[in-house]
């Protein structure tokens, strides 16, 4: 709290007072002072489109003001200086660390800027004429990990080659965090016996199940020199991973073909020993390319995957939760728990190798 001419200002009351001051050095200031409401402890899920670090609240929302097609909200983290420009804010989150500021009714806004588009922010040049130029963009979740290693998990808007924005999903806690998730298996809630035109665009809830798309990992991978790691859980709670240090993906004329070597872990390979999905192409229930075995793998085991012979591993199979008397229909993991069980979690996530 401050006192001036004998009024007792609360913080709010201070942060108006302070805007006031600085609309009236504009010249100096630059930016157009904002009126908002802030939601503590909690974020919008987002995407989040753009990160900024070491700024202050409202230049946090002077940020989102500069971003008019992208923005809609900002998460600001208080402890990290960190704020997070947020194009989606239907969905929020508990977070303690965090306010979230809605930019709707906004005072303040700057209406030159509305001709930015997407990918662009909006900056003053030294007329005071504005001006849109092309923001960086985030190739993989290793690029945005870069930014901020204070950076939470969750959806963020990367840029990748032919397809250009879409939302990634990014794990930055396990094992150093910039990780790009491409698959998850967390409750049965997303059915992962589909087609091939469903695997090459991708399905499922991306807070939830979802399998990224075939397409799109190829375009990310093609970006650089990838590893590929993949955690699972059981229902006792225990888990496992495995490593690969290379990973590529082909694209759709090469039936999406993978490369992947270079393996470790604290449980048995799968992928380069036993039905090794090495130099495998993609099956679908619509789209036989197993061409070591005479059945189509995916609709014998009812997932779309890099079938051999058929699998060591069924990450999109059917969540059978726990022992099943079915042979190798489940989200199984052979050299962990055998073909007759079906695993609680599953996770796959690459980053680049910097
Ligand atoms: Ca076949």
């Amino acid at each position: 709290m401050l006192r001036l001419h004998n009024t007792v200002y609360t913080k709010s009351g201070l942060e108006r007072l302070f805007c006031i001051l600085l609309l009236s050095n504009a010249v100096f200031w630059g930016e157009g002072c904002t009126d908002y409401n802030p939601i503590h402890g909690e974020r919008y899920i987002g995407p989040v489109v753009s990160m900024v670090t070491m700024v202050g609240r409202q230049m946090c929302v002077n940020e989102c003001l500069a971003r008019p097609a992208d923005c809609g909200g900002v998460n600001y983290r208080k402890t990290h200086f960190l704020c997070e420009i947020v194009t989606e804010i239907n969905q929020t989150e508990p977070a303690s660390e965090y306010v979230r500021i809605r930019l709707d009714d906004v005072v303040g806004n700057q209406t030159e800027c509305q001709s930015c588009s997407s990918g662009e922010k909006c900056v003053r040049l030294s007329s005071n004429k504005r001006h849109c130029v092309q923001e960086y963009d985030p190739v993989d979740c290793t690029a945005i990990h870069g930014l901020s290693s204070s950076l939470p998990s969750g959806l963020y808007r990367i840029k990748i080659p032919i397809l250009g924005h879409v939302t990634a999903v990014c794990e930055m806690e396990i094992d150093g965090g910039g990780w790009t998730i491409f698959q998850r298996r967390m409750d049965g809630s997303e059915d992962f016996y589909r087609t091939w035109a469903e695997y090459k665009n991708g399905f499922g809830n991306l807070t939830s199940e979802f399998w990224l798309g075939n397409d799109k990992l190829h375009y990310l991978l093609s970006q650089g020199s990838y590893e590929l790691r993949m955690d699972m859980s059981d229902f006792r709670n225990e888990t496992r991973y495995v490593k690969y240090s290379s990973i590529s993906v082909g694209n759709e004329a090469s039936k999406y073909v993978i490369s992947i070597s270079g393996f470790s872990g604290n449980v048995g390979d799968c992928f380069t020993s036993e039905h090794p999905i090495n130099n495998m192409k993609f099956t679908t229930k619509d789209q036989d390319n197993d061409v070591k075995s005479s059945n189509n793998c995916a609709v014998q085991y009812q997932s779309g995957w890099w079938h051999n012979s058929c699998h060591c591993s069924n990450p999109n199979g059917l969540y059978l939760a726990g022992e099943t008397s079915i042979h190798a229909d489940g989200i199984t993991y052979s050299p962990w728990r055998t073909q007759y069980y079906s695993l609680k979690t599953i996770q796959l996530m690459v980053r680049r190798v910097v």
